[in-house]
């Protein structure tokens, strides 16, 4: 494909676009503002598919249960790698976009500085990176990927000591989340997600439960003096290595996070294989300020894979663009893959959300509502159909020319040029 094709084809793809508006506006879609909402529909991206999830805190391998498979060249190996990398991705991905840091990604310099004590200072040259890149910024604590997680259990850990380490991690964490929220003048989501489980039946389900409770307990006490910090605690089903058990499971965090008033994080791929989140947002909302989003795709026991335009994922973008309530639902990618180029990984699963957003977006919803409200469920699903084959594609390419980034799949010649120029040095 011609490398300027974007730009040779504007003039066409502004004309398919004026066609397509009117056939969507036969049926009550103004795609003008649909277009302006989904551009500012910030989406998280997660620092951690570029480095494989390993960090730069001297981690030899990824633990907890989850792993990054594959061996392609050029892994991220440092903060200004990394930020180099996620810089190309940025400018492939149409849309509002924030950065989601691991607290693993601290830079010390030559000190060691284990994770119970790295503090704001730590993330300075992020937060000037997010200032001059005009980046919102999330957090995540890192309870994996360290010896004292090596038990297989963290927060939830019988040992006093690993215990209440953790916890001051924890908090070394809110008060990172904090410094960000307080210098960028925004929001953070604090994600909390600790492995701990058994790989068999356990003999006691409750008491690594108990002290998974007084560890969050003790963790939140302190209430941070900024609003802006969104604290959020995610849920598993299972891991490698704990498939029996997960302390943290749905039911737990769900009402743990309703009891405490707190944000709940539901990662796609944590739950039953053929279970889906997107029925159970509406509900949460109902009992909970905030719901952050891991944006994923469960493949059998692998909860990572990169996200992909399914029908599952479409009804997950079909809720929270119905509902609506952008100051308390949070989309952040989470997955890894090392066995394709990073930087594609992240940018096809940033453009698959953004396309299942806008897709959502252009559907005919209120006539659709006003089937449902007349109870004619035969119109409803018929309409629902149809509209699938409305000219989609044209509003997208159109969307891509207006955010200046490439049309179709020409954004991976600037990845390969990319790959050829830079990643293939790096060893
Ligand atoms: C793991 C969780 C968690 C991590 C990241 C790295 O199963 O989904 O969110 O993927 O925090
Ligand atoms: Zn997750």
């Amino acid at each position: 494909m011609d490398k300027n094709s974007a730009l040779n084809n504007s003039a066409e793809i502004e004309h398919c676009y004026s066609l397509a508006r009117a056939r969507y506006a036969a049926l009550g879609v103004d795609v003008d503002n649909a277009l302006k909402e989904l551009e500012s529909i910030p989406l998280s991206i997660h620092c951690w598919q570029g480095d494989d999830v390993i960090g730069f805190d001297g981690a030899q391998a990824l633990s907890g249960g989850i792993l990054a498979t594959g061996s392609y060249p050029g892994r991220a190996r440092n903060g200004d790698e990394l930020r180099q990398d996620a810089e190309l991705a940025f400018s492939l991905i149409p849309g509002k976009k924030r950065f989601n840091l691991h607290a693993m990604y601290a830079e010390t310099g030559n000190t060691k500085v284990d994770r119970d004590e790295i503090q704001p200072e730590h993330f300075a040259r992020w937060l000037a990176w997010a200032k001059e890149k005009n980046l919102g910024i999330d957090f995540n604590p890192s309870f994996f990927s360290h010896p004292l997680a090596e038990s297989g259990f963290t927060l939830a850990s019988p040992n006093d000591d690993i215990r209440k380490f953790w916890v001051r991690h924890g908090i070394a964490c809110r008060k990172i989340s904090q410094y960000f929220a307080d210098e960028l003048k925004d929001t953070v989501v604090n994600n909390f997600w600790a492995p701990d489980g058994f790989k068999d039946m356990p003999a006691d389900r409750l008491g690594p439960r108990l002290r998974l409770q007084e560890s969050l307990d003790t963790m939140f006490r302190e209430p941070m003096p900024n609003d802006r910090v969104i604290d959020t605690v995610e849920s598993k089903l299972f891991g490698i290595g704990s498939e029996a058990y997960v302390v943290g499971s749905h039911e737990f965090y769900m009402g743990y996070a309703s009891k405490r008033n707190m944000g709940l994080c539901l990662d796609m791929g944590h739950f039953h294989p053929t279970e889906t989140i997107a029925d159970k947002i509406s509900s949460l909302l109902l009992f909970v300020p905030q719901i952050a989003i891991h944006l994923s795709r469960g493949v059998r026991w692998d909860s990572d894979h990169i996200v992909t335009w399914t029908d599952d994922f479409q009804n997950v973008a079909n809720e929270v663009v119905r509902i609506k309530a952008w100051d308390r639902i949070h989309l952040l990618l989470d997955y890894f893959d090392a066995s394709i180029n990073r930087i594609a990984a992240w940018v096809i699963g940033a453009r698959n959300v953004q396309k299942a957003l806008l897709f959502a977006l252009v559907q005919p919803i209120a006539q659709l509502r006003e089937y449902e409200a007349k109870g004619d469920y035969t119109r409803r699903l018929a309409l629902t159909e149809e509209a699938k084959n409305l000219p989609f594609a044209a509003v997208w390419d159109y969307y891509c020319l207006t955010q200046s980034v490439p049309i179709g799949s020409d954004w991976m010649n600037k990845v390969s040029n990319y790959e050829d120029e830079v990643l293939s040095k790096r060893n």
